[in-house]
């Protein structure tokens, strides 16, 4: 398996997810964002987007999708639930709503704070979905305030995906806004070690510091 991974980008969520899994991988790591500061990427990922990922004949550049891969493909059940599982749907609207629903407002928040430059910044946007952001976490407050983990009772790669979508906000200065249940579930998630090794990784290569 190899992976294209930027640090703080979405190829956290599969790099966090084998390194729990204990997979043995190869990484490239860019900087970001790749199209602008590494070009000859495109040849790898025409979308110049990261994660890309390889495994075998198989090529994937969704991270959710990515994880949810690892866990079905290897059989890793331990991260995953199972569909005869009553929180199986709960667990698929997780994996999904973390990209979809959460990271996408975030990115245009990145993009017109802190990517663009002088007047292509657009303060108005950046806080009108940073505001966006932070209300669609109202099904994630309600449902983490008597929780450890989101399914099933234990870690799965949904807490991986989702974890992510908080640790960029964070990363956004986003977390501020958080609610306690949220914030403390994001610090148990960050408290992992797999998170620790994998969320340092390229940092030396961020345009933020
Ligand atoms: N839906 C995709 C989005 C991938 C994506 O847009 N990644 C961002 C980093 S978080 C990226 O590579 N942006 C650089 C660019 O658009 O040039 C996923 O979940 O992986």
């Amino acid at each position: 398996m190899k992976l294209w991974h930027c640090h703080n980008a979405r190829s956290l969520r599969p790099l966090w997810a084998m390194e729990e899994m204990g997979f043995d991988y190869e990484l490239e790591t860019l900087p970001f964002p790749p199209r602008v500061f590494q070009k000859d990427y495109l040849g790898v990922n025409s979308l110049g987007t990261v994660p890309f990922f390889q495994d075998g004949d198989v090529t994937m550049t969704e991270s959710s999708g990515i994880c949810h891969y690892l866990v079905e493909k290897y059989r890793r059940a331990d991260f995953s639930v199972a569909p005869d599982h009553p929180e199986y749907g709960d667990f698929l609207n997780w994996m999904y709503h973390s990209d979809a629903t959460l990271t996408f407002p975030q990115t245009i928040v990145l993009r017109y704070t802190m990517l663009e430059q002088g007047n292509r910044r657009l303060p108005q946007a950046a806080e009108d979905y940073a505001a966006w952001y932070i209300a669609r976490l109202r099904r994630l407050d309600a449902h983490i305030i008597d929780r450890e983990f989101l399914c099933a009772g234990k870690f799965t790669v949904a807490d991986i995906a989702v974890g992510y979508a908080l640790h960029l906000g964070q990363s956004l200065g986003l977390d501020e806004r958080y609610s306690k249940q949220v914030k403390d579930y994001l610090a148990r998630l960050q408290a992992r070690p797999a998170f620790k090794k994998t969320a340092a990784i390229g940092a030396d290569q961020s345009p933020f510091k």
